[in-house]
């Protein structure tokens, strides 16, 4: 996740760069720049927790507005939504626990993909499952931030 991150802001750092230099306006030349995608891989796990590969707590890091692929696993715990979905990712601001729209999702098992518009208010977020699939489904919630 952390060299994720890196990656993105270099690549967006070296579009915004290109597009000064060759003096394009900035409508014209994004038409023409790959958008830049700050991809997060997820692993929505049968024990009830979200894991991210090469962290031992799971955290989710974006910049406001930045455009988000959420490449997700999900494996199947104790129990399950009638429809099929087996966890839920419902992204909240932390200082009252409303939801952000757009970022009410629902997993299927297996992979899947989400392509969603970080928050445009920097701060701390939490995500929280909103699927009950185990009796440790309380404890399955992540630590969200948005930076400037
Ligand atoms: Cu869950």
């Amino acid at each position: 996740m952390k060299k994720s991150a890196r990656f993105c802001r270099t690549f967006v750092l070296t579009a915004a760069a290109s597009a000064l230099l060759t003096g394009l306006p900035r409508g014209g030349a994004q038409d023409h720049v790959d958008v830049p995608m700050h991809v997060i891989e997820l692993l929505a796990d049968s024990d009830s927790r979200y894991k991210i590969a090469g962290e031992r707590t799971p955290e989710i890091t974006v910049k406001a507005g930045e455009q988000v692929l959420l490449r997700v696993t999900a494996r199947r715990g104790k129990s399950w939504n009638r429809d099929g979905s087996i966890h839920g990712f419902s992204l909240l601001r932390a200082k009252d626990r409303t939801r952000v729209e757009g970022w009410d999702l629902l997993f299927k098992p297996g992979k899947q993909e989400f392509q969603l518009t970080a928050p445009a208010e920097p701060g701390e977020y939490i995500v929280v499952c909103t699927v009950i699939c185990s009796e440790d489904h309380e404890g399955m919630h992540m630590k969200f931030t948005v930076l400037p």
